[in-house]
């Protein structure tokens, strides 16, 4: 037909975690053809990697057009100590007003929104108003998903009782206290405030598009679908498993330096170590883990961050591990801290294990590439996605390993054995391998995630 292609805005909010799935749609959707899509996108980034990503998307993808938003001034002195990246989210939450000007006043004319799960309590009601569909694009699992939309509900039944011991979200698992989000019992948290409102607003949405899918989690995308975890749920669409398309950005030398150490290990020997890019381990945990690495006298590839925010990060890599350590272990361990190309790392063949914070995107990466996780969450959502992978048969999860804010270190002893202990486990290899077959059939032409995609396509077009 010649009807005009129809135009996707997309707003993203802050933080690799969130950019990466957005990335990853947005090349996915432009490699298809037939959509126009723009990016809301917000400078300069908290993070230095940000920045490198959304430059690296517009030098891939030149039709993809990039929609400039200048947040106003927000003061963050109310909240002393907050998360970077939580404060961004809010300073966007407030200049929402803006975004409806930016959807209201594109050209071509907006067919649809998909917008950042963090901003979904603003940004649904302002597109109702402009008669612009809006969908949520979730950058975590179904699990965490699950447990968003329900969340207001089981406050509003507990009533003054608060959070209580756990949440028991229906259909898919009850969640005990230690595993929820650190900040949510407190009801008064600025983390949980936008959790809540969210929640609230994303079963107004007119879809919601999750990077998992069915095979991965079944019980929660059913218990989602069929409207036992809240009734009246928009269609959720799995779109999943997301991988990059075009060009990568940043860390191109550093990646040739690994990939050329990584060829000269065998198959499935060595264990990638990584926490993703805002998880700041302490010194002393760090110290455990360096020598819980060398007594498992495993092979290593380690992507070391002590900050939340890369560009506050400049202690040296010998700075916090020491030169001798370095000295014991060269040759058979690698540690950066710098960019890796985690995608390219975990689809090495020389790689056997990831030692993991179970970050939704890291838990997914390496489920597409058949590695087993030994899942070591360090707060947030890690813990739910932590029992979504154990149950979707891609790693083990060590649950009585302490994360952010509990202060018990785990020892090198712990460390060693768990990671000689999975590095011979026949049977966890087997199951991400099972998965990794399952994943490759889900995007194949007539698994489930492309004909979900196909359906997400087809709406934009109605
Ligand atoms: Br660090 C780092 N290279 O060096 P998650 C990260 N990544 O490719 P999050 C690299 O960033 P939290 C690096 O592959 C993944 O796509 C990685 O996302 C990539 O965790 C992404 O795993 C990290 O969801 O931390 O968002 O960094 O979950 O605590 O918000």
């Amino acid at each position: 037909s010649n009807a005009p292609a129809p135009h996707v805005m997309f707003i993203p909010s802050a933080g690799m975690g969130h950019l990466v799935p957005f990335f990853r749609f947005v090349s996915a959707l432009s490699s298809r053809g037939g959509v126009r899509c723009s990016v809301v996108t917000v400078l300069p980034t908290v993070s230095a990697a940000e920045a490198d990503h959304f430059a690296g998307l517009f030098a891939a993808f030149p039709s993809v057009h990039r929609v400039d938003l200048n947040l106003l001034p927000f003061d963050a002195s109310a909240f002393p100590g907050a998360d970077p990246f939580l404060l961004r989210w809010e300073a966007l939450r407030r200049s929402a007003h803006l975004l409806g000007q930016l959807v209201a006043g594109a050209a071509p004319r907006v067919s649809a929104v998909v917008t950042d799960v963090t901003l979904a309590s603003h940004v649904v009601p302002i597109t109702k108003r402009l008669r612009v569909p809006c969908h949520v694009l979730f950058i975590s699992s179904a699990a965490m998903l699950s447990l968003l939309a329900y969340f207001p509900v089981h406050l509003d039944k507990n009533g003054k009782s608060g959070v209580g011991d756990v949440v028991d979200v229906p259909g898919v698992r009850a969640v005990p206290r230690p595993c929820l989000p650190q900040p949510l019992p407190d009801l008064d948290h600025l983390f949980t405030k936008q959790f809540v409102d969210n929640g609230r607003a994303i079963v107004n949405a007119d879809g919601i598009l999750v990077n998992t899918f069915d095979a991965l989690e079944p019980a929660a995308l059913a218990a989602l679908r069929d409207g036992t975890v809240v009734p009246g749920f928009p269609p959720v669409y799995t779109i999943g498993l997301l991988k990059s398309v075009g060009s990568h950005s940043g860390g191109e030398k550093a990646a040739a330096a690994f990939a050329a150490w990584l060829g000269e290990q065998p198959a499935r020997s060595v264990v990638y170590v990584a926490f993703g890019n805002r998880n700041a381990v302490s010194h002393a945990q760090l110290r455990e883990i360096a020598a819980g690495l060398e007594a498992s006298r495993c092979r290593f590839l380690w992507v070391l961050k002590t900050t939340v925010v890369d560009r506050e990060d400049d202690a040296e890599v010998r700075d916090v591990l020491g030169d001798e350590f370095l000295e014991r272990v060269a040759g058979r361990g690698m540690v950066t801290k710098g960019w890796v190309d985690q995608e390219a790392v975990l689809g090495h063949p020389a790689v056997g294990l990831f030692l993991s914070h179970s970050g939704w995107n890291s838990i997914t990466e390496a489920a597409a590439c058949g590695v087993p996780l030994l899942a070591w969450p360090r707060g947030g959502d890690h813990r739910v996605n932590a029992m979504a992978l154990v149950s979707g048969g891609v790693g083990a999860w060590m649950e009585h390993w302490s994360w952010d804010g509990e202060d018990r270190l785990v020892t090198r002893r712990e460390i060693e054995e768990k990671v000689q202990e999975v590095m011979a486990d026949a049977t966890v290899r087997a199951s991400a391998a099972r998965v990794c077959e399952e994943a490759a059939m889900a995007v194949a032409e007539g698994g489930t995630s492309e004909r979900s995609m196909q359906e997400f396509v087809s709406k934009l077009k109605a």
